[in-house]
């Protein structure tokens, strides 16, 4: 399989090829091997609809030659925290920038902001309610183009965040996460635990299989 794979984030890159083909069997290559990076406003409802939004986006950019030969690819993905109404979810990514939830308009203005201030805002809204962690759930959807059908697929993480960050390992929320069954965060428990049951890595199973 030849997979073009629309995303701007390293760290989402390096775990999507790694889940996708360990052994290299199938061949994932980054858009930005083909053409200039350019950004998507992704101002969907769902995972599902920023996911297929980033997708159109590839298409649309793509010399249509590349289109026939390579499966195009691209993930949308975030967090879901219990006691914080289930946000920051599918704007996970600009958390740390978005001063009020109810204001649709400023949402979508709002620009992404650094791991840390994401992190910190996560963690001050934990306490600002006296919680020391809650229930949350990482989401992710891929989408998939082939032979102009699109398909897309989703991957949960059950867990708790919690208000003391720890590990190095990973990127986003992992020094916050606790996933169930385990006592570390994603950042401590590491790359390979972190490649056998995130949200992304179920997501990508499903997936495999329906590219099968
Ligand atoms: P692309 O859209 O270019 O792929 P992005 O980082 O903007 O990259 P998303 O819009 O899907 O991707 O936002 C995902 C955010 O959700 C990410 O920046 C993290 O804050 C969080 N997130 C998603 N998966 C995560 C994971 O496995 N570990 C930690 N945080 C994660």
């Amino acid at each position: 399989m030849k997979i073009i794979l629309f995303s701007q984030n390293k760290h989402k890159v390096k775990e999507i090829e790694s889940i996708f083909s360990p052994s290299k069997e199938h061949y994932v290559r980054v858009y930005t091997e083909f053409i200039e990076p350019f950004c998507v406003v992704e101002n969907g409802e769902s995972f599902k609809d920023n996911a297929i939004l980033k997708l159109r986006f590839l298409s649309q950019k793509l010399p249509k030659s590349l289109s026939k030969d390579f499966i195009l690819m691209s993930e949308d993905s975030g967090i879901c925290v219990q006691s914080l109404d289930n946000q920051p979810g599918i704007y996970s990514s600009r958390y740390a920038n978005i001063d009020d939830f109810s204001d649709k308009e400023s949402i979508l203005k709002a620009k992404d902001s650094s791991d840390e201030a994401n992190i910190n805002k996560l963690i001050n809204s934990l306490k600002n309610k006296g919680l020391e962690s809650s229930k949350a759930t990482f989401i992710s959807c891929v989408a998939v183009l082939k032979n102009e059908q699109i398909l897309t697929t989703h991957g949960f993480l059950n867990g708790k965040v919690v208000t003391n960050k720890s590990g190095e390992s990973g990127f986003g929320y992992d020094p916050i996460f606790i996933p169930n069954g385990y006592s570390e965060s994603l950042a401590v428990l590491g790359d390979v635990v972190k490649d056998t049951i995130s949200h992304r890595f179920k997501a990508l199973k499903l997936m495999k299989i329906l590219l099968k």
